[in-house]
């Protein structure tokens, strides 16, 4: 059994304090390579048949610098048992109550040219009420100072959303307007993961991550996503961003 199985209380309280939480080792070996060949299998066989509101590009006329893809867990069933897996039970330690599995996304950094990821609340994107959900990042190789570490301001999701605008990144499309105020300093945590390690954080959690400077490595991860099973979405308010946000990638050529 897992450490955070067998100290549930201690794993929700570190997350309740500090709005995150990072699991050495979450997943290795064996069941960390196999996932690793699932997302190959992914790139090589689904993403392209995939719409371009699914898989953005880093460089749109270069295939081979997908940044991101949306819901994996819809179109393979390899990525459909991984989000009924270990991280929905800790989903449901982390947030305290039952959940619901939402999304399963896929993030990369090609060497070179990886943007960095703005700073920002995923509770801005959900449009939840209560916003009380978990992201479990999950490294799926080493992510360092060079390629793009994730960082957080510790405790930011007890001080509510912040406000959000245009942000320009792709992927990314809402950052935050006031990022940066003493408090965000002061309580920033870096966090370096080795291939393995998962990280989850709460919906209001202030977090971003650097670009990649490194010309050779990718900065590969997996991004799970959970709802306290009692929240509700504003799917008219939702569907009116996502509508909105397609019309003006499409406007300036970035899908
Ligand atoms: O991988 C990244 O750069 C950021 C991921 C992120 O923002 C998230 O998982 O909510």
């Amino acid at each position: 059994m897992r450490h955070w199985e067998k100290h549930p209380a201690d794993t929700a309280q570190a997350f309740g304090l500090n709005g995150f939480v990072a699991i050495p080792n979450f997943v290795a070996g064996d069941e960390l390579a196999e996932i690793n060949a699932a997302v190959s299998r992914y790139l090589r066989e689904i993403a392209p048949a995939r719409p371009e509101t699914e898989i953005f590009y880093e460089d749109k006329a270069d295939r081979s610098t997908i940044k991101q893809m949306q819901g994996l867990h819809l179109h393979d069933p390899f990525f459909a048992g991984l989000m009924n897996g270990p991280a929905a039970r800790l989903a449901a330690v982390v947030l305290g109550e039952p959940v619901r599995a939402v999304n399963l996304q896929y993030f990369n950094k090609p060497p070179g040219i990886g943007q960095p990821t703005p700073p920002h609340q995923d509770g801005y994107y959900f449009k939840l009420k209560p916003n009380h959900a978990v992201t479990m990042w999950l490294a799926l190789e080493d992510v360092d100072h060079e390629n793009g570490c994730v960082r957080y301001v510790q405790g930011s999701h007890r001080l509510g959303l912040r406000a959000h605008g245009k942000s320009g990144v792709l992927g990314f499309s809402q950052g935050m307007l006031d990022f940066g105020l003493p408090h965000d300093v002061a309580h920033t945590i870096t966090c370096p993961a080795a291939a393995g390690d998962l990280l989850a954080h709460h919906s209001l959690t202030i977090h971003w991550a650097d670009g990649n400077r490194s010309q050779t490595r990718t900065r590969r991860a997996l991004g799970l996503v959970y709802f306290a099973e009692r929240c509700e979405v504003d799917e008219v308010a939702k569907k009116a961003y996502q509508d909105q946000l397609h019309l003006e990638l499409r406007a300036a050529g970035k899908i």
